[in-house]
């Protein structure tokens, strides 16, 4: 057995490479109805005919000369590996767009297969290939494939060990060749041919220099870049347009041959909502429908009566008073009891708010947001919001990591990889950290909300937006930058497939129970130790003037701040259970709750920004949105207070 036998699985994004790749592997990776679900590479086994394969899933890309990170990271694989066959997963519905990277897979000359996807929705659409025809103009396996109903998946399998090198060959014009020709000459083997690099080097992709300089020698790269240069004075457009364009219209050729046409028998009702939900007028009323339908999920069932239930029933009345007994039976020392059962009890609060606060709110957000993800409405959205998002030098693809973040900042963060500019990456990252609450904290925010009124909702609501907004569009002016093009793929409505919305949300909520809770349990810890050393009121003290006089807050909210600081989520919990005991005037409750949605991001989400960003930006960032936290839940006060608002 070789350990080395690597399969890669390629494709343009959101065409099922990652649905695929689970089937093949056993291996749950993240599936999602827009693009850019996948960030990084994922690697799994499959066996076939008693040999081990190692399979890697990619992130989807439209070209093999990278526009964004996501991209690179699927062509630096490509330069990296030496794959035994490449997977590549082409969505029938968009057959030219696929062959344009068939092509520059059969150019670098690596064993393919290519799967068409995807063929229910192609049928619906009255779009029709001929596998047969297609195969022999390629010189290599094409297979037919619905990958969600396992169709093509064992045709795939066996065909994996026989794949062969296409046949297909794009020829560029005169000129081109030649300088193909002489660039090779310069050049040693590699994992992909001379002739694929050759034409990558002349289509000038800058994200190339960093492994030409690690495999060539600098004046084998000075050459190169001459013949390059000498190449493009002979023709008149930019080189990289003009190969570009003749592969497009070798792949537009054989879709020509391949494609038929028949009565579309598709139905109509999801392409409406599809539709609909992108207009500037519909698009509007079906938005709110979503929020209200989110929060009659969330913060009606999930924090109302989840919470209730957990809360009061489960912990209140069977878990908390049976803990607080044995452990007055069994533990001798009383500081330990009372680590575990007292006021900032390990048990008593950690545990408590973490499942039965916390768990019921994230999980039914879970849920909501995976539906959400699977059924294609969120690039809709990221559509819609295109224009305010303008103002904030990002374009309506940033929506998406932002809507993401309402899930998982963390997660999100990663996410920004599918913008195209640092600036732009650099400004989502600053945004998320400071105005988007996640999954967890946003599940507190609406239960604390829906038991006070609408009009809290509406101006926490609006408070937060106002901040998105205003800090946004400062921060596109003083991050330098240019703006890019709006582009983004739109996929078909589909109906949310139940058992990728459970093995999604199981995944999600044992993420939560793995790291978020222990983390929960070392604040609560963290607030027990300060508590016993008296410096929990040292600290209070010391936090008075901003807790106390800016923000109008009882001295106890510092607690939940502190927690605030593991994870955000813990302090909104801690103000919920402040506002459960009535510690919190309704006022209070709202200025605390913008305060702590602005808060800093959480340790998770930080060390993310360090790895993405690097540090130096993750503290600029956490310096720049502390202080505006309090100030802007310190101004939100003030307002309130000064105008006599009520809820
Ligand atoms: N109707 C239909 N839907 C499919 C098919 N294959 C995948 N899907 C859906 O297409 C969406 C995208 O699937 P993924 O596996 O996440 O796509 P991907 O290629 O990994 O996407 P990126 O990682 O974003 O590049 C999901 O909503 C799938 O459920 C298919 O054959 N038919
Ligand atoms: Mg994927």
């Amino acid at each position: 057995m070789r350990a080395d036998d690597k399969i890669i699985l390629v494709g343009n994004p959101n065409v099922g490479k990652s649905v695929i790749f689970g089937l093949l592997t056993n291996k749950y990776a993240a599936v999602s109805n827009y693009p850019g679900t996948t960030v990084e590479v994922s690697y799994g086994d499959m066996t076939v005919d008693n040999k081990r394969y190692l399979i890697v899933d990619t992130p989807g890309v439209n070209s093999l000369v990278p526009m964004s990170e996501d991209e690179k990271v699927t062509r630096d694989i490509f330069l990296q590996e030496a794959p035994f066959a490449v997977v590549q997963v082409a969505d029938t519905k968009n057959l030219k767009r696929s062959l344009l990277i068939t092509l520059q897979i059969a150019e670098m000359e690596l064993p393919t297969i290519l799967v068409l996807n995807m063929e229910d929705e192609a049928r619906d659409r009255g779009i029709i290939v001929d596998i047969n025809h297609l195969k022999t103009l390629l010189g290599a396996e094409v297979i037919s494939a619905i990958a969600p109903q396992r169709k093509g998946l064992k045709e795939i399998k066996s065909a994996i060990p026989h794949a062969v090198k296409p046949c297909i060959k794009v020829r560029y014009e005169d000129v081109i060749e030649e300088y193909i020709e002489k660039i090779s000459l310069l050049l040693s083997q590699v994992s992909i041919s001379k002739r694929a690099l050759s034409i990558m080097i002349l289509s000038g992709d800058e994200s190339l220099k960093k492994w030409l300089l690690i495999n060539l020698k600098a004046e084998v790269i000075k050459e190169m870049e001459a013949l390059r240069d000498e190449c493009q004075s002979k023709v008149k457009e930019p080189l990289s347009l003009l190969i570009n364009k003749q592969r497009l219209d070798a792949a537009g050729d054989i879709a020509d041959k391949v494609l038929k046409k028949i009565p579309a028998e598709g139905g109509k009702l999801l392409p409406f909502i599809g539709r609909i939900s992108m207009h500037p007028l519909w698009g509007i009323p079906l938005l709110l429908l979503v929020l209200y339908g989110l929060y009659q999920f969330v913060g009606v069932l999930g924090a109302g009566t989840l919470v209730n239930f957990f809360e009061k029933i489960i912990f209140g009345r069977y878990i908390n008073p049976m803990a607080v007994k044995v452990v007055e039976l069994m533990i001798p020392l009383d500081i330990i009891k009372e680590m575990l059962a007292g006021e900032y009890g390990l048990i008593t609060v950690a545990l408590t708010y973490a499942i039965a606060i916390i768990l019921p709110i994230t999980a039914t957000f879970f849920i909501a947001f995976a539906i959400l993800e699977d059924s294609g409405y969120l690039p809709r959205l990221a559509i819609m919001s295109n224009r305010i998002f303008n103002l904030m030098g990002l374009n309506g693809k940033a929506v998406l990591p932002m809507v993401l973040g309402l899930g998982c900042g963390t997660m999100a963060v990663m996410t920004s990889r599918i913008l195209e500019t640092k600036k732009e990456r650099l400004i989502i990252t600053f945004l998320l950290a400071l105005a988007v609450p996640c999954s967890a904290q946003l599940g507190v925010i609406l239960g604390m909300l829906g038991a006070l009124s609408l009009k809290a909702a509406l101006v926490w609501a609006g408070t937060i937006l106002v901040t998105l907004l205003f800090s946004g569009y400062l921060a596109s002016k003083v991050i330098k930058g240019e703006k890019t093009e709006f582009f983004l793929e739109i996929p078909p409505i589909r109906m949310p497939n139940i058992t990728n919305i459970m093995v999604k949300t199981l995944g999600r909520i044992e993420w939560y129970l793995k790291e978020a809770v222990p983390l929960f349990i070392l604040g609560t810890f963290i607030l027990f130790v300060l508590h016993k050393l008296n410096l929990l009121r040292v600290l209070e003290t010391i936090a008075s003037p901003i807790v106390v006089n800016l923000l109008g807050l009882p001295e106890k909210t510092t607690e939940s701040f502190i927690l605030g600081f593991l994870r955000r989520d813990y302090g909104a919990a801690g103000l919920f259970a402040m506002a459960e005991k009535g510690l919190l005037t309704p006022v209070q409750s709202v200025v605390s709750l913008v305060t702590i949605t602005l808060f800093i991001p959480c340790l998770a989400n930080f060390f993310m920004i360090v790895k993405e960003r690097g540090m130096k930006t993750a503290l600029g960032i956490v310096a720049v949105v502390f202080p505006f936290a309090f100030l802007g839940g310190g101004l939100l006060n003030w307002i309130l207070r000064a105008f006599n608002v009520t809820f």
